[in-house]
């Protein structure tokens, strides 16, 4: 069975972008039964750029809930967070070792945050050398992420031959991305990628007065009520997340004929986010009462995804030559 694994920082309260570009797919391979599935919570990621601890702890423990209430199933994936197989930051170290400064120096992802006022501290750099260590770890076969991740997999790619050719070892795999054309990047309420950075998402957990809040932020143009529209605009790109080819071409059809506003569209919308998210949000609720189960599912997952990385750092280790006495 191939392996698929992903993992989403808690950086922030996880938006559509996060679930179209990548929870969906984990969950979709999950159900599809071709794939065994690890998905973590890359919390060592998110002190790149996050430095509260009191929102990082209420991040990851809401990601879990939201990782469970939108269909992960402990039984069938493994769940866990990455610092609790602290074998990822040893494996990061090694990979380091093999890798260019100039390579991630060229990171677009890099780039974007530094451009947008994000202190750019050594982590931030070598992010993709600790997303590289998560993925090789485990021989993921498949990466199923969103298209701003593409060039962070291609950068595992290079790290991981590198590597192999510098030991003389087949250690590890080179992983495939999974992207999906249709929701490769999700735009936000400004019409940029949705960031949890950026401050321009939209939360499907939010409560329904925030979420209408965020829904009639989307930045539109100032075209008057009475006249045709562009039938691509922002609003109507997110529609097509949420709605049949018919209503979608329904939505497009109003716009180009004039006397339908963009209120009007954000409120279609709206109802829209609500009905698709509307079992999951009532199974959130409930998820959160049990936080017990919470600390189970992150505890099994987390002793299954440590024995495998406990293998694979030995073997690293002794490639590179490192005596290992523990
Ligand atoms: N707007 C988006 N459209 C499609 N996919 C997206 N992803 C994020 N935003 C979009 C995908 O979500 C997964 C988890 O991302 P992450 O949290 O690990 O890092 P990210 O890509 O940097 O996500 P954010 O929300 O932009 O977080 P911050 O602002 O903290 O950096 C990834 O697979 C990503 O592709």
């Amino acid at each position: 069975m191939k392996r698929s694994l992903s993992g989403i920082q808690p950086s922030g309260i996880l938006h559509l972008g996060n679930y179209f570009g990548a929870m969906k797919q984990f969950i979709d391979a999950q159900n599809s039964g071709e794939y065994d599935g690890f998905y973590f919570i890359a919390d060592y990621h998110s002190l790149t750029s996050l430095t509260d601890p009191k929102s990082l702890k209420d991040n990851t423990y809401n990601i879990v809930l939201d990782y469970l209430a939108l269909g992960l199933d402990p039984n069938k994936s493994t769940i866990f967070l990455q610092s609790d197989v602290p074998e990822h930051v040893e494996l990061s170290w090694l990979l380091s070792n093999v890798t260019p400064v100039g390579l991630l120096e060229r990171g677009h992802s890099y780039k974007d945050k530094i451009a947008k006022g994000i202190f750019p501290n050594t982590g931030l750099l070598t992010y993709p050398v600790l997303m590289a260590a998560d993925i090789l770890m485990y021989d993921a076969d498949v990466v199923p992420v969103g298209k701003d991740q593409k060039q962070h997999l291609e950068m595992t790619r290079d790290i991981a031959m590198k590597f192999n050719q510098q030991y003389g070892v087949e250690l590890f795999k080179l992983p495939e991305p999974l992207i999906l054309d249709d929701s490769a990047v999700v735009p936000g309420i400004d019409g940029q990628k949705m960031s949890k950075s950026y401050g321009n998402t939209i939360n499907m957990f939010a409560s329904k007065k925030e979420l209408k809040k965020q829904i009639m932020s989307i930045v539109t143009d100032s075209t008057p009520l009475e006249e045709p529209k562009d039938p691509n605009n922002n609003i109507a790109k997110l529609y097509t997340l949420f709605a049949s080819i018919e209503k979608q071409n329904e939505m497009k059809e109003k716009f180009l004929a004039g006397n339908y506003g963009y209120g009007h569209a954000k409120a279609e919308l709206l109802d829209a986010v609500l009905e698709y998210f509307g079992e999951a949000r009532e199974r959130r609720e409930k998820l959160a009462q049990d936080m017990d189960y919470i600390h189970t599912v992150l505890f099994e997952g987390g002793k299954k995804a440590r024995a495998i990385a406990q293998e694979k750092i030995m073997k690293a280790k002794e490639a590179v030559g490192i005596i290992g006495n523990m």
